[in-house]
């Protein structure tokens, strides 16, 4: 092809939620990535998204559908029509047998807006299911609910990452960004270089080697910590008396708990030296610019509602919310994990970020979608909840996943198997054979980010266009076309379940038009022109909203409220049977549960297998060595990893990748206590013992 014939377009990464903008180039049927200059990542990527593209061409890519005709047979190739009818029979028996909730889906914060919002309407028409929830759960709901009860509403970060380039301080709590977003480092640069960065990890991240100040609590003690650093905002002169008065209610209460957590005894629990917390204090304190952010680290407790509100009150405190060049802000996770939680594919939730009990938000989706409001379900059960009643007599006997590898990903693995396999049919749509597809009945194979194009909104609520930029395998579908295919076959109008991205687009707008993530005054064409929108964007002619809560925040006084939590510890405190806290998390080169990454020669190279993190005092008192497989045992089972002895872990951790399927799935071990609000299990914390392979 000559070289002029090349199509260049300008899209955005395919994994995480800093959606680093890149140019894909479709040169001889091979395409190729390259970073572009935009504000999230200001012309970089990470290994990564500079490896891409060898997604699109993988050996492994489905093209075909595939189907089982019972449990244990082989999967094999079938056509669509076959693969379709197969499964939209099965469904309609099984609403026809047991009701409509004898159908579940399973979504992912990975999926673009038009694909989320498609997904929440096909289960609540097409189904008439109540059973619907998504990954997201496990991601951002402690993060999210936190946020709803401070400021009215969750937007990740409420303004744009550029603006951290004018901080003295930033507090990292549990947030690994240098692994987890390394371009987000651009961001965080200036205020390290000042002095000011400080990092909140039971280890020592290259993340901490970053920072001035690195606190390294005991896992799942983040709550005393935020409660010894209030302590200290008041004890040390810091607290802002003004800002509490005019823009906030509630600080008398909470400072009833947090006057008996003065930092010597937050010390003994947490481990964090006071007089780092009031180091860490009065580098924020003194700031004139300074942010708190948290990631998963902080998030991902059966406490972790309480743990971000302790963090919000912090920041409350030093009255850093609302006003421009200070604020606080959680770091979405997945490449649409903003979008992904407002439009429809959560268990309480219709587009828009609307209460699927509101009867003023079901009396406006039902008039979107020309339905009457009773054919809308209630709210069904949170993710964990979905996947532990599989196959039980209340629960469901079919199960539709989009866009998640649970068999890796979701908590207590082994029991999360068990449910699958006790279910009827399992279908999942993927581009490559995932562990959850190896297992379905049903795979329909699916285009993925540049075969198809498809809006994200990014960590600070920007909403961006990925735009098609190559052609897509023969025998590909878009999961908008699965969708209709299904819809049409249980009966649905076909007008119903547009597959064109625009048209889904346009009609999300309308869904949303009114409730919080406002989409309305969003198009396809106002994105193509490079805007910069931040929801809400309520009007075709209005600018988009960077930063949320300058003028007031989302409550109907205005005002932020602070929450009134205590410490509570991990669920599963260490004993002398299981003597040691393990947790759980990232490594650069892999996303998530592997299916993507792990397909990437360049990234298996660097980062082949499971792996724990030990102190050598650990490792010589367990009797393990450096490079030596282990077994890691908790109540709910045992994983194989390779020791990795550390110097920069606490003694009584160990740290363990989710990345890896089979033996070596730290899932296996993880502990599903839920967190009362929010549903988010307990992933980074749980009681373990470990030993020789
Ligand atoms: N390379 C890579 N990048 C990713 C992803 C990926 O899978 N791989 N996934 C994306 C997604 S979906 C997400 S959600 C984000 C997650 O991004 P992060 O939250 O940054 O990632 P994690 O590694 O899960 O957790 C961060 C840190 O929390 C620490 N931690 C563990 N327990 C505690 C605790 O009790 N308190 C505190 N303060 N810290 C604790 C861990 O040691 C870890 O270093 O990353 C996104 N980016
Ligand atoms: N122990 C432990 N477990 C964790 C975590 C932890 O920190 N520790 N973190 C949790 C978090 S934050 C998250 S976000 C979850 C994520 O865990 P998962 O939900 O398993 O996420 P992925 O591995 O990204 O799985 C996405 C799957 O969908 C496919 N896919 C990608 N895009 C599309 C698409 O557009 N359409 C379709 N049909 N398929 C697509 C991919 O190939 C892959 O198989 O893991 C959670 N699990
Ligand atoms: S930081 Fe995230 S969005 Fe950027 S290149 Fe890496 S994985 Fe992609
Ligand atoms: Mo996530």
């Amino acid at each position: 092809m000559p070289v002029d014939a090349r199509v260049e377009v300008d899209t955005h990464c395919p994994y995480c939620a800093l959606q680093c903008g890149m140019v894909v180039r479709d040169e001889r049927a091979e395409a190729t990535v390259a970073p572009r200059e935009f504000p999230t990542n200001r012309g970089g990527l990470c290994q990564k998204g500079w490896t891409s593209a060898s997604l699109l061409t993988t050996p492994g890519r489905l093209t075909t559908p595939l189907l089982r005709e019972r449990r244990g047979a082989p999967l094999r190739p079938v056509g669509w029509a076959e693969a379709l009818d197969h499964v939209a029979l099965r469904l309609r028996e099984l609403r026809e047998r047991l009701g409509p909730d004898a159908v579940g889906v399973f979504g992912g914060g990975g999926l673009t807006n038009e694909k989320a919002y498609l997904l929440g309407k096909f289960a609540r028409l097409a189904l008439g299911t109540s059973k619907i929830d998504y990954n997201g759960r496990f991601c951002m709901s402690s993060a999210a609910a936190a946020g709803i009860k401070a400021f009215g509403v969750d937007r990740g970060l409420p303004f744009p990452v550029a603006d951290l380039a004018e901080a003295d301080a930033i507090l990292l709590v549990g947030a690994n960004v240098a692994e987890t977003m390394p371009p987000f480092m651009r961001h965080v640069r200036p205020a390290a270089d000042k002095g000011g960065l400080i990092v909140v990890d039971p280890r020592r991240t290259p993340t901490a080697e970053a920072a001035a100040l690195h606190l390294q609590p005991a896992p799942g003690t983040d709550l005393a910590l935020a409660l010894g650093m209030l302590h200290a905002v008041v004890a040390d002169g810091l607290l802002d008396h003004r800002y509490i008065a005019e823009r906030t209610t509630g600080f008398d209460e909470v400072w009833r708990i947090a006057a008996a957590w003065w930092p010597e005894r937050v010390e003994r629990v947490t481990g964090v030296p006071a007089a780092d917390q009031r180091a860490a204090v009065a580098l924020l304190g003194q700031a004139r610019n300074a942010y708190v952010l948290t990631a998963r680290g902080t998030e991902q407790h059966a406490s972790g509602v309480a743990t971000v509100s302790a963090w919000i009150n912090l920041c409350l405190a030093l009255g850093l919310c609302g006003r421009s060049g200070s604020g606080f802000g959680c770091l979405t996770g997945q490449g649409n994990g903003q979008g992904g939680r407002e439009h429809g594919q959560k268990a309480d939730q219709l587009p828009g970020y609307r209460k699927i009990d509101d009867p003023a938000a079901r009396a406006h989706v039902a008039g979107v979608w020309g339905v009457s409001v009773d054919e809308l379900p209630g709210p069904g059960p949170s993710a964990y909840e979905l996947l532990d009643s599989l196959g039980t007599p209340d629960g469901p006997k079919a199960l539709l996943v989009f866009g998640s590898n649970l068999a890796v990903s979701a908590p207590r693995a082994g029991h999360v198997a068990e449910r699958l396999e006790s279910l009827e049919l399992l279908v999942t749509a993927d581009f490559v054979l995932s562990e959850t597809a190896a297992v379905a009945d049903v795979v329909f194979p699916v285009t993925q980010w540049a075969e198809e194009d498809g809006t994200m909104t990014n960590l600070e609520g920007r909403i961006l266009l990925r735009s098609r930029a190559v052609t897509p395998p023969i025998g590909v579908r878009s999961d908008l076309d699965v969708l209709q295919g299904l819809a049409i076959r249980l009966g649905q109008p076909t007008h119903r379940f547009p597959t064109d991205a625009a048209t889904v687009f346009a009609e999300l707008g309308r869904a949303s038009a009114g409730g919080p993530a406002d989409y309305s005054g969003i198009s396809y064409d106002r994105l193509r022109a490079g805007e910069a929108l931040h929801w809400p964007v309520p009007a075709a002619d209005h600018p988009g909203t960077p930063r949320l809560f300058l003028n007031g925040f989302g409550h109907p006084d205005g005002l932020a409220r602070f929450q009134v939590v205590d410490h509570v510890g991990p669920a599963e405190p260490p004993d002398p049977e299981f003597p040691l806290h393990a947790t759980t998390g990232r490594v650069l080169q892999h996303y998530q549960s592997g299916a993507q990454t792990r397909r990437v020669p360049e990234l298996t190279e660097a980062s082949p297998e499971a792996f724990v993190e030990v102190h050598p005092d650990t490792a010589q008192r367990f009797d393990v060595h450096d490079g030596q497989w282990a077994t890691v045992t908790s109540r709910r089972g045992s994983v194989r990893a390779r020791v990795r002895c550390v110097q920069t872990i606490r003694p009584d951790t160990v740290f363990l990748p989710f990345h890896f399927p089979g033996a070596q799935r730290a899932n296996l071990l993880t502990n599903p206590a839920l967190d009362p609000t929010s549903r988010m299990p307990e992933f980074k914390v749980c009681a373990v013992r470990l030993g020789a392979a």
